[in-house]
């Protein structure tokens, strides 16, 4: 039921649309689509910026636009399109049929790096979850594939009562699998019981920005995978750790990205409960990155939306050792942020200020009764 795209060695062109007055946000955003491309193995030859006053519904993209695609594709031999834009099931078809290649969009793409990412059969599960969410938003589109399996040319097409049965095939996928998840939930919520008695604390931000290697530092483990690519971490990991006499639970956690899918935030819930649940958060940040004030409110929203108990956090800029214009800014920061005792400057890579991460860690969660 689940169309998978495969990505690797394909030839692949980028697209994303651009009205007026969002220009650098497009920009960021493409070239993130680009690193989460080239982490699933894509080839990406070129990127196309169309900027639009408004968007054509049939195909998002105007008639001349499409045609210089069009024989960009056929000339390059390109097998696989990416849209940074969210696509209709019709225009994913129309696109699809006149560009005579492969499309997909960004939600798919990081869909599809979430699954291949999950090692947890319960993360699994979640993915799975949003998978078929998102299949069922697209429903008409997924009959192209089938009718390229069946014969391509000639063959029909789906009649309404077939796709009225897949989607009520998927519907009923879904619902028992948040059946079988709500049953662990049971048995994860039995657990966190148990090790109430301890202070918890959730590593939380952007993606790529350190977190996991901060867990390992603080756990004093290789506990967690660090590695230069988007969502190396979609499962939650959690460490007991010790700073002078008090014993804590430590989270390592999926990391936020600027337009997350709505299905995977909405199946991530439990898995970021560990986040409502925190005394503490930790909240890491790329310094090095031009947008990083920007990536602070996406994380900030989204932890809004998951909602959570604690208004204790620690705004932890790292990657120092990395920084251009350090001075300037830590000036913008400190001006722009009021509870500048919360605020840490650190480089996980060479250890710089760990100690002072830990004794703020102490001090903070000094007078949390237990
Ligand atoms: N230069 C520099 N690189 C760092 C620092 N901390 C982490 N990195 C690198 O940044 C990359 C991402 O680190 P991770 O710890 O995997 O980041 P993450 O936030 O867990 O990422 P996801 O799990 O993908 O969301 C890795 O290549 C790290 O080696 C630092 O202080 N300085
Ligand atoms: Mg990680």
């Amino acid at each position: 039921m689940l169309v998978t795209t495969d990505y690797t060695e394909k030839k692949t062109v980028l697209i994303a649309t651009v009205i007026k007055t969002n220009h650098q946000k497009v920009l960021e955003e493409i070239y993130e689509l680009n690193s989460l491309a080239k982490t699933l193995g894509a080839i990406v030859i070129k990127e196309f910026i169309q900027k639009i006053k408004q968007k054509p519904p049939k195909t998002l993209i105007g008639k001349g636009k499409i045609e210089e695609l069009k024989s960009f594709i056929l000339v390059n031999n390109i097998k696989l399109v990416i849209f940074n834009d969210n696509l209709s099931p019709s225009q994913l078809k129309n696109l699809e049929k006149t560009l005579t290649s492969e499309v997909v969009d960004r939600t798919k793409v990081i869909l599809d790096i979430f699954s291949k990412r999950a090692k947890t059969s319960y993360a699994k599960a979640q993915i799975k979850l949003a998978q078929y969410k998102y299949a069922l938003s697209k429903l008409p589109k997924l009959w192209t594939h089938l009718e390229k399996q069946r014969g391509g040319i000639g063959f029909r097409g789906p009649g309404e009562s077939e796709i009225e049965t897949d989607r009520r095939n998927l519907r009923k996928s879904i619902k028992k699998l948040k059946k079988n998840m709500k049953l662990i939930d049971k048995q994860m919520k039995t657990q966190r019981k148990h090790r109430k008695n301890l202070i918890r604390i959730s590593l939380v931000g952007y993606t790529n920005v350190g977190k996991s290697t901060i867990m390992n530092l603080l756990s004093k483990a290789k506990v967690a995978t660090v590695e230069n690519h988007l969502f190396s971490t979609v499962d939650t990991t959690v460490r007991k750790i010790q700073i002078k006499k008090q014993r804590f639970l430590l989270s390592d956690t999926v990391g936020f990205i600027n337009n997350l899918p709505t299905q995977l935030i909405d199946s991530f819930k439990s898995t970021l409960s560990e986040i409502q649940d925190s005394d503490l958060l930790i909240h890491v940040i790329d310094i090095t990155k031009n947008s990083f004030i920007k990536h602070i409110k996406y994380v900030e929203n989204i932890l809004l939306e998951i909602g959570r108990k604690t208004n204790l956090i620690i705004k932890v800029f790292n990657k120092i050792d990395r920084c251009r214009e350090l001075n300037t800014k830590q000036s913008i920061i400190k001006k722009k942020y009021q509870d500048i005792k919360n605020i840490l400057f650190i480089s996980a890579l060479q250890k710089t200020s760990i100690k002072l991460l830990k004794q703020k860690i102490y001090a903070l969660t000094k007078r949390i009764p237990r």
